[in-house]
């Protein structure tokens, strides 16, 4: 029914906790959701992601976060955090945020406890051994995808894990290291597309996603979400007013919605972005496949149904364009892969 795109580097991401308020918690974002997500995936293509050079990742990423999210790991083994601390992960305690620095200028820390603050904006995205390979992997599967669609596929979808979309130009936080979406929207304008359009349909805000075109004529982001306003992650962003700079004025979109909607809200907010979408004129589609807004997810009190996500995939086919689905959020394991083909399915007008 649809090519899909994996790779089994994306495994090697075992975050294992979230620091959330001071607390070690167990993380949510587990590698078995690639495995409960290909199992759905079953019967139809499935192709291994295809290695690509740096290119479109820099082309979205400001190289200090990739050369950070590269090496920081191995620097912090090297300097024995695990062996003389107990601390086996990359975690933050300091932020160079402007509450410290007031304008003033900020040295590059010589302690790397120092230094892994620099890039990352939460305490909830650990970063260990297998972090840089599956994040890395999963920026593969994006190009992989585009790749496809360019190449004629009508739909593609990348099984991406760790998820992108609150990955910024220079951040990472929420889950994300690297904004696959983002990055499988900049190929897709690469490969000749003249305006294109990415559809966040993740539970959260994608900020990441918002963040890097912010301020970009060429390309829409359009988001349907629980409203931060509520007390919901991303916190700070993802709120109405929020559309756009610069040449980018008007190519930003976002439809918070408060706790305990359903399908009529989430569909009536996907409605409105698919008529965004379309009176922007978009050539080509990336959507940001979560669906942790279903009732069972333990990360968002939404409660949209497997039908809701069904004719999520239908209204948004309505749109009629080369399209590439990436893999964000969904963290209930036992409904996890049913939600992500069932909107596959409605993708395609099955
Ligand atoms: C991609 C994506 O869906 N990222 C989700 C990021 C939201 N995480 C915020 C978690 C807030 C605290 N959750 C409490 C449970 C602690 N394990
Ligand atoms: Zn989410």
């Amino acid at each position: 029914m649809i090519t899909s795109v994996w790779s089994p580097e994306t495994l090697a991401h075992a975050p294992e906790a979230e620091i959330w308020i001071g607390l070690r918690t167990p993380g949510t974002e587990v590698a078995d959701r690639v495995n409960v997500i290909k199992e759905a995936l079953h019967g139809s293509r499935l192709v291994e992601a295809v290695p690509h050079d740096d290119r479109v990742l820099l082309a979205v990423h400001e190289p200090g976060l990739v050369d950070h999210l590269r090496e920081v790991w191995a620097e912090w083994e090297r300097a024995g955090y695990p062996k003389d601390h107990g601390q086996d992960r990359v975690v933050p305690y300091v932020f160079p945020t402007g509450a410290m620095l007031a304008g003033m200028p900020a040295r590059r820390p010589f302690a790397v406890h120092g230094r892994a603050g620099l890039y990352c904006y939460d305490t909830m995205t650990l970063v260990g051994p297998g972090t840089w390979r599956a994040a890395r992997a999963a920026v593969d599967a994006a190009l992989t995808a585009a790749d496809l669609v360019a190449g004629g596929e009508r739909t593609a979808y990348a099984l991406c894990r760790p998820p992108g979309h609150h990955a910024t130009p220079a951040g990472y936080g929420g889950s994300c290291y690297l904004n696959n979406a983002a990055i499988a929207a900049e190929a897709l304008r690469d490969h000749g597309y003249f305006r294109v359009a990415v559809i966040d349909v993740d539970a959260h805000h994608g900020n990441g996603t918002q963040a890097i075109f912010w301020e970009r004529p060429d390309v829409f982001y359009g988001s349907v979400h629980i409203d931060p306003g509520a007390g919901w992650f991303p916190h700070y962003l993802g709120f109405a007013e929020e559309n756009g700079e610069g040449f980018g004025r008007g190519t930003t979109r976002n439809i918070p919605l408060a706790p305990k909607s359903g399908d009529d809200a989430w569909l009536t907010g996907v409605t409105r972005l698919r008529d965004a979408i379309a009176s922007f004129g978009a050539e080509a589609l990336v959507v940001s496949l979560g669906v942790d807004a279903a009732a069972d997810d333990p990360e968002s009190p939404l409660h949209v149904t497997s039908s809701g996500y069904h004719q999520t995939g239908a209204i948004i086919a309505t749109l009629d364009l080369p399209t590439v689905a990436v893999q964000e959020g969904g963290y209930h394991l036992p409904t996890l892969g049913g939600l992500v083909t069932t909107t596959l399915r409605g993708l395609v007008g099955l």
